[in-house]
């Protein structure tokens, strides 16, 4: 049975203690354990004397449930149970315990002793690896985890809410072990699972399965449901169109490209039969098109043959179009300050100028996932500036309207999203710098929480703040790229620590129907141009009808966070980033606003105690912050501000170009020095006579609401915004 919902795809399958109802898109398969070590001869499990009739009976069931989930385009999850080498994850109550056992016949060998199939349990051995029939394709998550439940010291909750997971169809070996320990770990997260009876079997008699599948499902579903594979086959067979289909030829006639960059429609047209050949030819005329219109988004354009050569290099690369990496044939861009190996990194300073020998990982993330490269796109001068007037490479205006300023700093990366010349660009966020101009050219800028993406190999801006920013076209798309580029690296010196404590699924969770918001007070608002309050009126008022809840905040240590970056000693550590003689050297060939800003801030003869005070006191505001965003009674899931106060014409900011800039970072400068991560997202247009009071002014702008949450809960954030887009404009 489905039907539409507003979480999308609602389906339904007969499962004990009644029928379990899913979302499609919020629904992973989870295959626990399917490893040669549990289900080969030889293996681990059969050594411990579990009987390998038994546990095989859940192979052809697996396969079948594998592909029916792939077929429906299903995210899916393997678990693998292993150790490292040197064993030093594998406690002794798994080490020792057994072998210990008196009259042990048994468990002659443990984990990490030979076997024929190599170390058992080892990661990296033969055994370890998932069986030849259930090998993972890409873009499935794997999961290596060193208990028996799959949630203890794994990232699988923070990779399953990434995802907006909500609901799990768990299958795998043992039904008794890891299936009914990783459905009761689940369940405690907040996760709604239906076990496949088919799908899973154990070492031991039906009885034993029975009893183990019977206390899952008993007293009304204590741990979950239970159901058969044949119901869901059913309830999935009507959609097997849209995942991979094994062995399907692609069609004779390859579908025609329909203009549409949004990573979620390419890769469906990639799947079907599109080539990354056609795609680069059309977005090229779309570029030089667009250069009669707007000759400042670029600073390094690929030559078209250039990037030609890198899309027949991907066809040749990935022949099996079901089995694509994410990224396969996307277009971006990337902001120049962003290090590309053999290209000039400006950060649109030409004294600052240097050729980088290695590519900053994120760049080298998206490549590896088959993205295409366009381009390095324009910027304010050393990424100071929310405007996009302060670069010598030109001034890029607004997708909407030529006199207005596309915004700042990644001002040619938004410019290039907004005008359909790429599917997304790499950009960066210091002070508002990816959701400022996200707001001017009406496309999604996530500034994801500090430190859980690479910062290396980027010129800095002021590095105790920076942050990669993603602009893209939906908020979908920037949950696609924040997955694959989210990654502890333990070389950038501001990475946070590998694994945070993740909150179970509450917001975005199965049941939930609500959340709750707060918003800055009327005070705060009245820096708001007429059509922005007016806006942002409206937008609360879609909130609401969406489920939010409207919820009283402190709003005063955003306020005060906002004010410690215009009026402190942030603004030093600009400086600080670059070598000491840089600008005595310099000033001549530096963007006179640029000039005149570092002037100011040497003017200021900062001390270290005024830095030292800053820090303290940008702790005490970081810590109230929190409060707000804290599970409890009080606490809100979001924050949502209008990304900027107003949009100004490029003439104005060239009048005025400091207290102009400054004004557009009031509602996002508390993101970065209170450690929030946020995403500004499309929210409808306004005329630009309403801005501008002159009847005869013609045209529309963007208007941008901004939702901000506490460090690391980017999933939350990205699910509110997510319900906003798709139910919610204004
Ligand atoms: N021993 C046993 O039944 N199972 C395991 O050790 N792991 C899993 O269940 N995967």
């Amino acid at each position: 049975m489905a039907n539409t919902s507003p979480n999308g795809t609602m389906l339904s399958l007969d499962a004990k203690p009644y029928a379990f109802s899913f979302p499609l898109e919020h629904t992973a398969l989870l295959i626990i354990d399917m490893q040669r070590d549990f289900l080969l001869t030889k293996g681990f499990g059969e050594i411990q004397g579990g009987n390998l009739e038994a546990v095989q009976a859940s192979i052809a069931p697996t396969k079948k449930l594998l592909e029916a989930c792939r077929g429906a385009g299903m995210t899916v999850f393997h678990t693998r149970e292993g150790h490292k080498p040197d064993l030093s994850d594998c406690p002794s109550s798994k080490l020792i315990r057994q072998e210990a056992a008196p009259g042990n016949t048994q468990h002659k060998l443990v984990i990490g002793d030979k076997g024929e199939l190599g170390r058992l349990l080892t990661r990296g051995e033969y055994g370890h690896d998932i069986i030849d029939e259930l090998k993972p394709v890409p873009g499935e998550v794997v999961i290596d985890k060193p208990g028996k439940g799959s949630f203890w010291n794994t990232t699988i909750l923070h990779q399953l809410k990434a995802r907006a997971i909500t609901h799990l169809i768990v299958s795998g070996v043992t039904t008794e072990c890891c299936f009914a320990t990783t459905i009761r770990e689940a369940n405690d997260r907040g996760f709604e699972c239906c076990g496949i009876e088919e799908a899973t079997s154990g070492y031991n008699d039906a009885c034993f399965k029975k009893s183990t599948l019977d206390m899952i499902h008993w007293s009304q579903g204590l741990f979950g449901y239970i159901g058969g594979l044949q119901p869901l086959l059913d309830a999935l067979s009507p959609l097997s169109s849209k995942g991979p289909v094994a062995n399907s030829t692609p069609p004779q006639t390859p579908p025609m490209f329909d203009g549409d960059l949004t990573i979620s429609a390419l890769q469906q047209a990639y799947k079907k039969g599109l080539s990354p050949i056609t795609v680069v030819e059309a977005i090229y005329e779309k570029i030089e098109a667009y250069k009669e219109i707007d000759p400042a988004v670029w600073v390094h354009l690929q030559p078209r043959e250039a990037a030609l050569d890198a899309a027949r290099q991907l066809v040749s690369t990935y022949p099996n179009r079901n089995a694509l990496p994410p990224l396969f044939g996307v277009p971006f861009s990337v902001k120049d300050s962003i290090d590309i190996a053999g290209l000039p990194t400006t950060t649109a300073c030409p004294p600052l100028a240097h050729v980088p020998s290695t590519s900053a990982p994120v760049y080298d993330k998206v490549i590896a996932e088959g993205a295409l490269f366009i381009g390095k796109a324009n910027l304010d001068q050393l990424a100071t500036g929310l405007v996009g007037c302060r670069s010598p490479y030109g001034i890029p205006h607004s997708v909407y309207h030529k006199d207005y300023i596309s915004g700042g700093s990644s001002s040619g990366s938004t410019v290039s999203v907004g005008a359909n010349l790429v599917s997304f660009s790499l950009a960066t966020d210091t002070a508002g710098s990816g959701r400022v101009p996200a707001g001017f050219n009406s496309i999604v800028g996530y500034k994801p929480t500090r430190g859980t993406i690479s910062f290396r190999g980027i010129t800095p801006a002021c590095l105790s703040l920076d942050c990669i920013a993603l602009s893209t076209k939906t908020v979908s798309d920037a949950r696609t790229l924040w997955q694959i580029l989210e990654a502890h690296d333990s070389l950038d010196p501001y990475a946070k620590p590998e694994m945070g404590f993740e909150r179970h699924i509450n917001s975005i969770g199965p049941q939930s129907r609500t959340f709750k918001f707060g918003i800055p007070p009327p005070e705060a608002l009245a820096i708001c141009s007429p059509p922005a309050r007016r806006m942002f009126n409206e937008t609360v008022s879609k909130l609401q009808a969406i489920g939010g809840v409207l919820t009283p905040i402190d709003w005063s240590p955003f306020q005060k966070a906002g004010q410690l970056l215009y009026d402190g000693t942030f603004v030093s550590e600009r400086l600080a980033s670059l070598p000491d003689d840089f600008l005595a050297k310099n000033r001549a060939a530096l963007h006179p606003v640029t000039a005149q800003l570092m002037d100011a801030v040497v003017a200021r003869k900062s001390s270290a105690v005024d830095a030292y005070r800053d820090l303290q006191a940008q702790a005490l505001y970081t810590r109230q912050a929190e409060k707000v965003f804290a599970y409890s009674a009080s606490g809100v899931d979001v924050v949502v501000v209008p990304t900027t106060p107003t949009h100004w014409r490029i003439d104005e900011v060239l009048a005025d170009p400091i207290k102009k800039n400054s004004i557009l970072g009031e509602f996002t400068h508390c993101g970065n020095v209170l450690d929030l991560c946020g995403v500004a997202v499309p929210a409808g247009t306004y005329s630009v006579k309403e801005l501008s009071g002159k009847e005869g002014d013609e045209g529309v702008l963007p208007f941008s609401v901004t939702f901000l949450g506490g460090s690391r809960l980017d999933a939350e954030v990205l699910e509110v915004a997510r319900r906003f887009e798709e139910g919610g404009m204004v």
